[in-house]
């Protein structure tokens, strides 16, 4: 069964401009209650053990100096079926391909400063979560 947790980022570019709180009142709309919410800003070689899964390719270097450029907020969402429906939530990830409505057809730029992260599956989002929060972080229930 699909998993009821998923963790988003917002990115430097959404968080910097401004945007965090629509962002949020979009997924909260959606039905998402926030489990755990942090503001901080990756060093390089934090942003790139994230996203270690890319290493390699083209745009690795590009997507951890964007990463790394600023405040971001990472936070574990919580609803039924929570990756597949943040998942779409958020759109495409070329913002010129994502839907209307969508997280990055309202705030993103471009693919690579595309405002917003979603775990891709029921077992990123516990890594990815593990990453960003301890227990003590996350709210209970
Ligand atoms: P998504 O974020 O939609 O899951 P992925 O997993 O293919 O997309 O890519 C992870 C991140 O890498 C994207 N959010 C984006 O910031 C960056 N990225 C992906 N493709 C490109 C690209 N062609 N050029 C620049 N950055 C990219």
């Amino acid at each position: 069964m699909a998993g009821r947790h998923t963790l988003t980022i917002i990115k430097p570019d959404a968080f910097g401009a401004g945007k965090a709180g629509l962002i949020l009142a979009l997924l909260e709309q959606h039905g998402f209650t926030v489990k755990a919410a942090r503001v901080l800003h990756l060093s390089a070689a934090q942003a790139g053990a994230f996203y270690a899964v890319h290493a390699g390719r083209g745009f690795f270097g590009e997507l951890v100096e964007f990463m790394s450029s600023g405040p971001c907020m990472p936070m574990l969402l919580e609803r039924d079926d929570a990756v597949a429906t943040l998942r779409t939530v958020i759109g495409a990830t070329d913002p010129a391909e994502a839907a209307e409505g969508t997280v990055r057809k309202l705030y993103a730029e471009s693919k690579g400063r595309n405002a917003i992260h979603a775990s891709d599956s029921d077992e990123n989002a516990q890594i990815e979560a593990a990453f960003f929060f301890s227990g003590v972080d996350t709210v209970r229930g």
